[in-house]
This record gives structure tokens, C-alpha cells and sequence, in this order.
């Protein structure tokens, strides 16, 4: 019989799960205060999303002058980015650059995956256990896991019968995969599906795309990088990323909006969002108005506006209206953007399948099978079927905090937080962009840079306060989740059955997840938490 073997590893101040780019910054800021710290990472490389979304097509929905560290000029002013948009590869290489350049490698363990974390009351300390059979100590434990790192298959009956190849969007092979004359099926049209069904299309012989709820798309515009507009930008780096706090995605450089879309006559919003159109990027069109988002009426025109470059675009009218979004108001979902998308359905070997009127019944050896008694053969089958977003990952690890109490039990009916930064009952255990904070709703790297910034502060001032714990309490966290649902149901982001609210994924509960009151408002709050000593939170020995 062989026993799993269990080494001892010495104690850390700091233990990081994840080596994306939160938890690389991690590694930075907190050995910066001569921390011993280590981050703890399933992949063989560093990169987080960027190392295991590359199927063809992936590429940033934020501009890469944009999507990139802060926490240093020289890094901002050395880094040329080919692209307007990064591309997947684009992205890894430099997340790959920034971790030898702060050689932060020499911190993180690769191949290494996280099964539990047990908060011991008696001294505490945070234990974790690896896949490998290792037991690490840390007086602190930051979960950098990212939201969007649970692929999800989906459970469709005959499923692993299928004798054809299949994929899924985020957990592509390092290698590509050439679909060159293949018969391919692609479920799902969120980002992924979006941004690969171009891709898939020029190698396949046939596209078949299983669509069950249409989703709004816009032309990214990507482009060959401007060397003007980069050099201006690199020369106004530091007042843009400082002016990113007083903004609500994180992201300077947009001038923000003044009036309705109910305020200006048809012609001169239809001439706004045409402006926004060619100009591309879902930042810059939902800014065409200041109330997109909380007004369904207003929302409707920009809705609107875009089912009639759908209808514009697709030569197929049957097509085009499969296509027209009509269950939720634009942006209430993430917004996509895409490089050729509609266009693709204007080739002859691609065809668009409704599973809404008639959903997948089974997937047979050979293909797929629709309710209608269709059945499509297939060589291959690619999921972009999405994630269990924002709380499948911490629901994963066998997570313990006081009492022996898991996170799955505490968020059995959705996340509770405070600040998106801790949970009440898991004392030392912080959150990188976790529910409840802006995160996804924001520039990534924003946020994440922000929560480790305010993480570090916190770990110092516990030590300078000679305290060995810090901890949620049960009333500002109660508080702050009542503060997040009142804040979501003043806006449309409700109406949309979205991962934000945990609608993709069947039995989870439905709670809108992230913070959308905004990136400003939400840096504030944190920043007075401190000025107020740490209000919300309880330190002891
Ligand atoms: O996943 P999704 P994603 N049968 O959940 C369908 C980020 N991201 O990977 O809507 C049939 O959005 C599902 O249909 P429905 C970005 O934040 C960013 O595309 O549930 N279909 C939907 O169409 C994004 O929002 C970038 O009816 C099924 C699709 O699969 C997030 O990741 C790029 C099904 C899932 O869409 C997630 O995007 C890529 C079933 N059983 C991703 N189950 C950029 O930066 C699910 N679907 C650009």
C-alpha cells in the first residue's frame, strides 16, 4: 500500500494561491515589506487566465496601454504593445516579463495545486495542503485565484460519449488545435465563443454554432498600435493612472458623460453611438450617456442601435434576428468585443443553430442532437461554455475557517463579504477581487493592484499593532452585502440572467455578485475603513 507522503514545510508570513497577475503583485508589494512569502500555482508557468484561455481569438476587451501593471514608470515606459487590444499571447508574454523582471519566480511553486486551507485557531496560522502531499504554514493566506477559473462543461446527457475531439475555451491546448476540414460544433456565444467562432470558422469545414441566448457584441476596432497616441500616453502615464481611482471602471482617459440618451433628439443619439461605433471599445460606447445603465428606457435605444447593425451586417434575416439580443438590456452582460464576429455568419459553411427553440438533447458518438430530431455530425466540439464564476474556485478548496466552518457551507446561499476583501469567520484570509468588490467589473489589474495594496497595509498594521489576527466582523459584513444587492438593484445588471448573478450555472444560488457602485466610490470606502481604524474589522492577539 503507498501512503501519501507529508513534508513539512517551514512557515511562511504570507501564503499566495495563484500566480496571475494578482498574485505575482503579491509577491512584489509583500516582500517589499520583508515578508516570507510563496505563492502556491496549478499551471507550470505564471500568467493566470492568460495561461490557460488561449484558444484563437482571445484578446483583451481593455486597451493594452490600459491593462498593464502601475506599480512601476520604467515598466509602463519599456513595454511596447504591438496591438491596440493584447492579444492572449501578447498578455502572457508580458506577465511572463514582469515575473522575471522582479524575478518573482524564485517565489512561486509550479505545478502545485491547493486541495484545503484550515485556519488553526490556537496560534493563529492558515495550513494548506497540496495535491502533492506537502503541509505549509502561513500566519496569512491571500486567495489571488482569479474569477473566471472553474471551466464549466456542461452536463448534457451522452456527453462523454462523443468519439470526436473536444475542447474547452479555457482550458485550450498549449499547442493549438488545427481544425483544418473538420466538422466542428461550437456551444456557447459569450466572449470566448464570440472571439473564437471567427477563428474556428477560417479553418473548419463546417461551423455549426449552438446558440441559446443571443449576446451584444461590438467591433473592437483592434488596430496596429499608434505610435502617437502611445507615446502621448506614455507621457501622461502617471496623471492617467492616478486619475483611473476617480473613475467607475478603473479606467482614465474616457471623458465621461453628461446627459441622458432621452435628453437628445434620435438623430444626434444615433450620430453618438455611429461615433462610438467606429471608434470601438465597450467602455467608450457605454459612456455614450450617463444613464445606459439604470434606465431601461434609455438603454433601449443603444439596444436598439446595435440589433440594427446586427440586422445590417448579417445578410441572412432569419440569421440576423437569431443573432438580435432581445433578453436583456446592453451591458448588463458583459459586453463583448469582437473582431469580425457577425460577419462570419455571412459564410456559407457557417450555420447558426437555435438551441433556444430547440435545445441540444444529446451529444452522440457522431455530433450533436437537437430536440427537433436534427442531429449534426461532428469532428470536434468546443465548449465556450463559461465558468463557475467569482465563487467556484474558493468553493473548490476545502476551505476552514473558526469553528471548522467551510466557505462552501458560509456561501451556500451566495457570497458574503466585506469589501470582497474577507469573510466574517475566516480571520488572516484576504480575497484578491473577490464578490463583492469591483473586480470584474473593472480593469483587472486596477483592482487587483488596489486590493493587494490595501492587503499589505492591513498586514502591517495588525504587526504594528501587535496583533497576530484580523478578522471581518459579522455586522460589517452583513452590512456591506446589503450595500452591494441595494446598490445592484438600483441599476438593469439585474434583469440579465448572467454569471454575475450565477444564472450559468444550474442550482446556483442567484446573487448579483460583484460591486457596482463603482470603482471611486469603492476606493473610498476602503480608504475610510482605514482612516477609521480599521472599522469593521476586529484585531487580536
Ligand atoms: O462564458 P459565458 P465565456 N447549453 O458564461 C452558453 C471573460 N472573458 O467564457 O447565456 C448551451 O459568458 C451560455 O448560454 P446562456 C468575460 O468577463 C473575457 O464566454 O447561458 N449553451 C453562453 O452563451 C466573460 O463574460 C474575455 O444561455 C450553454 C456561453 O455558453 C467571461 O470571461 C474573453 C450551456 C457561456 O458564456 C465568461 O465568458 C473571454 C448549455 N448547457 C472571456 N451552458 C475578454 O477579455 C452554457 N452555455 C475579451
Amino acid at each position: 500500500m503507498t501512503q501519501s507522503r507529508s513534508t513539512a514545510a517551514p512557515m511562511l508570513d504570507v501564503i499566495i494561491i495563484g500566480a496571475g497577475v494578482a498574485g505575482l503583485y503579491a509577491i512584489h508589494k509583500l516582500r517589499q515589506q520583508g515578508l516570507k512569502v510563496r505563492a502556491y500555482e496549478q499551471g507550470d508557468d505564471v500568467g493566470g487566465t492568460w495561461y490557460w484561455n488561449r484558444y484563437p481569438g482571445c484578446r483583451c476587451d481593455v486597451e493594452s496601454l490600459e491593462y498593464s501593471f502601475s506599480f512601476s514608470p520604467e515598466l509602463d515606459q519599456e513595454w511596447k504593445w504591438p496591438e491596440r487590444y493584447g492579444n492572449q499571447g501578447e498578455i502572457l508574454k508580458y506577465v511572463r516579463h514582469v515575473a522575471d523582471r522582479f524575478d518573482l519566480r524564485r517565489d512561486v511553486q509550479f505545478n502545485t495545486r491547493i486541495t484545503s486551507a484550515t485556519f488553526d485557531e490556537a496560534s493563529s496560522q492558515w495550513t494548506v495542503k497540496t495535491d502533492k502531499g506537502e503541509t505549509i504554514t502561513g500566519r496569512y493566506c491571500i486567495m489571488a485565484t482569479g474569477n473566471l477559473s472553474t471551466p464549466r462543461k456542461p452536463d448534457i446527457k451522452g456527453i462523454d460519449s462523443f468519439k470526436g475531439k473536444w475542447y474547452h475555451t479555457g482550458l485550450w491546448p498549449h499547442d493549438g488545435v488545427d481544425f483544418s476540414g473538420l466538422r466542428v460544433g461550437v456551444i456557447g456565444t459569450g466572449s470566448s465563443g464570440v472571439q473564437s467562432i471567427p477563428h474556428i470558422a477560417k479553418q473548419a469545414k463546417h461551423l455549426f454554432v449552438f446558440q441559446r441566448t443571443a449576446n451584444f457584441s461590438l467591433p473592437a476596432q483592434n488596430a496596429p498600435m499608434d505610435a502617437e497616441k502611445e507615446r502621448r500616453h506614455k507621457q501622461r502615464y502617471p496623471e492617467l493612472r492616478s486619475q483611473a481611482v476617480n473613475t467607475p471602471f478603473g479606467i482614465a482617459g474616457y471623458p465621461p458623460p453628461t446627459k441622458s440618451a432621452l435628453e437628445v433628439s434620435e438623430e444626434e443619439r444615433n450620430a453618438i453611438y455611429e461615433r462610438k461605433w467606429k471608434e470601438g471599445g465597450s467602455i467608450s460606447f457605454l459612456y455614450s450617456f450617463t444613464d445606459l445603465l439604470t434606465n431601461k428606457e434609455a438603454n433601449d435605444t443603444a439596444s436598439e442601435f446595435v440589433r440594427n447593425k446586427i440586422r445590417q451586417t448579417v445578410k441572412d434575416p432569419k440569421t440576423a434576428e437569431l443573432l438580435c439580443p432581445n433578453d436583456h438590456p446592453i451591458g448588463t452582460k458583459r459586453l463583448i468585443l469582437d473582431t469580425n464576429y457577425y460577419e462570419t455568419y455571412n459564410l456559407p459553411h457557417v450555420k447558426l443553430v437555435d438551441i433556444r427553440s430547440h435545445p441540444i438533447e444529446e451529444i452522440t458518438p457522431e455530433g450533436i442532437r437537437t430536440s427537433d430530431g436534427q442531429h449534426y455530425d461532428l469532428d470536434a466540439i468546443v465548449f465556450a461554455t463559461g465558468f463557475d464564476a467569482m465563487t467556484g474556485v474558493m468553493k473548490e478548496i476545502d476551505i476552514r475557517g473558526t469553528n471548522g466552518l467551510s466557505i462552501k457551507e458560509k456561501w451556500s446561499n451566495g457570497p458574503l463579504t466585506y469589501l470582497g476583501i474577507m469573510v466574517a469567520g475566516f480571520p488572516n484570509m484576504f480575497m484578491v477581487t473577490g464578490p463583492q468588490s469591483p473586480g470584474v467589473k473593472s480593469q483587472m489589474i486596477f483592482s487587483c493592484e488596489q486590493h493587494v495594496d490595501w492587503i499589505a497595509n492591513a498586514i502591517r498594521h495588525v504587526s504594528e499593532r501587535q496583533s497576530r489576527r484580523i478578522e471581518a466582523t459579522p455586522e460589517a459584513e452583513m452590512a456591506w452585502v446589503a450595500h452591494n444587492n441595494e446598490v445592484a438593484e438600483s441599476t438593469l445588471y439585474v434583469m440579465a440572467n448572467s454569471w454575475y448573478m450565477g444564472a450559468n450555472i444550474p442550482g446556483k444560488p442567484r446573487v448579483f455578485m460583484p460591486y457596482v457602485g463603482g470603482v471611486t466610490s469603492y476606493v473610498q470606502k476602503c480608504n475610510e475603513v482605514v482612516a477609521n481604524d480599521y472599522e469593521g474589522f476586529k484585531l487580536s492577539a
